[in-house]
C-alpha cells in the first residue's frame, strides 16, 4: 500500500475529536485523569510522612505526578474541552476514603497497594489503551507519562517485596477492600472510554496485567495471585 493510503487508512481508525459526543465523554474522562494525578501526588506526600526516610524520594514521585496533571489539562485546552472535576471527584471518592483512612491509621501497606499498585496500573492501563486512539498533542503528552507510572508502580513493589513477610495479611486484605473499587471504577468509566474508542476488555486486560505482574515480583505465588484477582470477581 502507498505510504499515502495507509497513513488516511490509519486516520479513519481514529474517532472524531471535534464532535459534540467526543467532547462530552472527553470532558469526564479527561477530569478523572486530572484528580487522579492531582490525588496521585497528595498521596505520595502522605506516604512521606509514613516512610519519613523516603520522604524525599516520594516528593519526587509527586513532583512527577503535577507534571502529569498539567499536561493533561493541556490536552483539554486543546480539544476546548472544560474538564468536568466534580465529577471526578465522586468518582475517586470510595478509594480515596479508603486511602484517608489507612492514612489516619499509619498504614503503609495498605496506603502503597491503593496508590503504588491499584491507582497505577489503573493508569498503565487507561493510558496504553488511549495512545494509539489519541488526537496527536495527547498522544505525546500521554506516552511520556506512561513511563513515569510503570517508576511508581515499580516503587510500591519494591518496597512491598523487601517487606513480604510483614506485609502479607495487610496487603491481602487491602486487596480485597479495595479492588472492587477498581472494578466498579472500570465499569463506570467505560461508557465515555468507548466513545473515545477505548475498550473496556483492553483496560481490563491491561490492568491485570500490571497488577498480576507486580504482586509475582512482590513474591506472591500463582495461586496467591489468583486468589487476589477473584476478588474483583466477588466483591
Ligand atoms: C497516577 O499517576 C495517575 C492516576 C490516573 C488514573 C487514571 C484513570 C483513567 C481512566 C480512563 C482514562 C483514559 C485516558 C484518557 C486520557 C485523557
Ligand atoms: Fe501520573
Ligand atoms: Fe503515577
Amino acid at each position: 500500500m502507498p505510504v499515502a493510503e495507509s497513513t488516511s487508512a490509519l486516520r479513519e481508525a481514529l474517532p472524531d475529536f471535534t464532535t459534540p459526543a467526543y467532547k462530552d465523554a472527553y470532558s469526564r474522562i479527561n477530569a478523572i485523569v486530572i484528580e487522579g494525578e492531582q490525588e496521585a501526588h497528595d498521596n505520595y506526600i502522605s506516604l512521606g510522612t509514613l516512610i519519613p526516610d523516603q520522604a524525599e524520594e516520594l516528593a519526587r514521585l509527586a513532583r512527577m505526578e503535577l507534571k502529569h496533571m498539567k499536561g493533561f489539562q493541556a490536552c483539554a485546552r486543546n480539544l476546548d474541552v472544560v474538564a468536568d472535576m466534580p465529577f471526578a471527584k465522586d468518582f475517586f471518592s470510595p478509594l480515596h476514603g479508603n486511602f484517608q483512612v489507612a492514612l489516619a491509621e499509619g498504614k503503609v501497606v495498605t496506603c502503597l497497594l491503593i496508590q503504588a499498585l491499584l491507582i497505577e496500573a489503573f493508569a498503565i492501563a487507561a493510558y496504553h489503551i488511549y495512545i494509539p486512539v489519541a488526537d496527536p498533542f495527547a498522544r505525546k503528552i500521554t506516552e511520556g507519562v506512561v513511563q513515569d507510572e510503570y517508576t511508581h508502580l515499580n516503587y510500591g513493589q519494591e518496597w512491598l517485596k523487601a517487606n513480604l513477610e510483614t506485609s502479607r495479611n495487610e496487603l491481602e486484605i487491602a486487596n480485597r477492600q479495595n479492588l472492587p473499587l477498581v472494578r466498579q471504577m472500570l465499569d463506570q468509566v467505560a461508557g465515555d472510554a468507548a466513545v473515545l474508542k477505548m475498550e473496556k476488555e483492553g483496560l481490563i486486560e491491561d490492568f491485570l496485567i500490571a497488577y498480576q505482574e507486580a504482586l509475582a515480583e512482590i513474591g506472591f505465588t500463582s495461586r496467591e495471585i489468583a486468589r487476589m484477582a477473584a476478588a474483583a470477581l466477588v466483591g
